[in-house]
């Protein structure tokens, strides 16, 4: 059909069709878990110079997103990350993969044929309803119509990306669990039911995928996590030979807490750790990461899973543009606290112009009304201090303020008055003109 195509077209289309793209590396920006928090992803995509045309972001040069999965659980805005997300995917905008919370999400809400389902809602205290808590609340059980599209959705992204110069998997990037799934890369709903069953190739290869590679450690031993659970298996570093490793050394993300036992060679067999650094460039999410500076974790390897669902933490990109060996400068992130909510907005009125609202700006938002306060403070007091002049009654101030000052304001949209600028100058006149203002009925000269 193609071939039949090219020979009918002029050659100026000819060769347009005839010039071979596979060689040209795409650039691409690589985005890691988002876990509800959509401005988090608009700020980000806004600072990688994407722009949203008619509701759907793109790059103006082309360039596309690759997202690493894990777009669901923890955060405010998981319906608005999923349309975010698949917006761009369907406009051909970004490609995805998935993430373990996508795939634990399809388990939860798949019957197992026994009552039950693929993965449980009860065992461990309810764990697996607690992890997917946000998401239930916001979107499933509100909406399971619209939930159930979603699922559908999510059972449509390839496990893995394999783009030639380019691999991107939500977690580990594992050859021998690829060949397992033999050319498969979505999750049927045959290879969804074998996922799940412990011990089966198809559960390695996917757990491996999604969730990375785990030893356990030695008998007796546990550790407690940073998140304060006690765990008796470690996930370690993948990309790495286990040779003179201790279980503290290959632990990934390394923590304090895990012993410094040697790690004999039995304990990792079977799991084929080590990416070659003659491999093509591989990016990873799903590990929580919390470090003010990214960096890659191996020369063709990088993580860019920085914890936007924590304090502390932000969503982090990798601007990718064909190099085999990754540059720790080419990291862009967006922090959770550069994204603090600042719902008081001061609003500035013209008392000359008190009829036009042409004639309002708006000065800035704030965290707290005590800082909204203070800066409407600012704008009356510049406004006296600059009109005052030796001798001026506090009166004549006063109605030069009236006349002719700024009306600063604070809005939170709920009609609430918070400040009024005209009360605040009939003190601040008293106090800069000193003498004390004749107020009709009122004490007059206090000092
Ligand atoms: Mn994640």
């Amino acid at each position: 059909m193609q071939v039949f195509w090219f020979r009918i077209k002029s050659g100026r289309e000819k060769r347009k069709y005839e010039k071979p793209n596979m060689n040209v590396i795409k650039p691409y920006d690589i985005i890691g878990d988002i876990h509800g928090h959509a401005d988090a992803l608009d700020a980000l995509l806004h600072k990688l110079d994407y722009e949203k045309i008619n509701g759907i972001w793109r790059h103006p040069a082309d360039r596309k997103v690759i997202f690493v999965g894990d777009f669901i659980d923890r955060g405010p805005k998981i319906r608005e990350t999923l349309k975010t997300v698949r917006a761009m995917v369907d406009a051909g905008n970004a490609l995805a993969v998935m993430g373990n919370h996508e795939h634990n999400a399809i388990c939860f809400h798949t019957p197992d044929g026994r009552g039950g389902h693929l993965l449980s809602h009860t065992v461990g205290d309810g764990k697996n309803v607690k992890d997917l808590r946000a998401t239930l609340d916001q979107i499933a059980i509100p909406e399971p119509e619209e939930w159930a599209e979603w699922l559908s959705w999510f059972k449509t992204l390839p496990l893995f990306l394999d783009l030639g110069d380019l691999r991107v998997v939500h977690a580990c990037w594992d050859a021998e669990g690829i060949a397992v799934l033999k050319g498969e890369n979505r999750l049927s709903d045959e290879l969804l039911h074998k996922s799940v069953i412990k011990g089966s190739p198809e559960h390695r290869a996917i757990r491996a995928m999604i969730k990375g590679k785990d030893v356990a450690l030695p008998d007796g031993h546990t550790f407690t996590t940073p998140a304060g659970d006690v765990a008796s298996a470690v996930r370690v570093k993948w990309w790495l030979n286990s040779d003179g490793h201790t279980y503290h050394s290959l632990c990934f993300p390394e923590c304090d807490t895990v012993p410094k036992v040697p790690l004999p060679a039995t304990a990792t067999a079977g799991l084929n750790l080590g990416y070659a650094d003659t491999e093509p460039p591989t990016f990873v999410g799903h590990y929580w990461l919390m470090a003010a500076t990214p960096e890659p974790l191996a020369s063709n390897l990088a993580c860019v899973d920085y914890s936007i669902a924590k304090d502390g933490g932000m969503l982090t990109a990798y601007r990718w543009d064909g190099e085999r060996r990754l540059d720790p400068q080419k990291f862009v992130s967006v922090s959770r606290a550069s994204l603090v909510e600042k719902p008081f907005k001061v609003l500035v009125d013209d008392n000359f112009d008190f009829m036009d609202e042409d004639a309002r700006s708006t000065l800035g938002a704030f965290p707290t009304l005590e800082a909204a306060r203070a800066a409407c403070k600012k704008v009356v007091d510049d406004f006296l201090l600059n009109r005052h002049k030796p001798g001026m009654t506090a009166e004549e101030l006063y109605d030069d303020y009236t006349s002719f000052g700024d009306d600063p304001w604070i809005s939170t949209g709920d009609g609430v008055r918070h400040f009024s600028a005209w009360e605040y100058a009939e003190q601040r006149c008293d106090e800069i003109c000193g003498n004390g203002r004749q107020d009709e009925g009122g004490p007059g000269n206090g000092n």
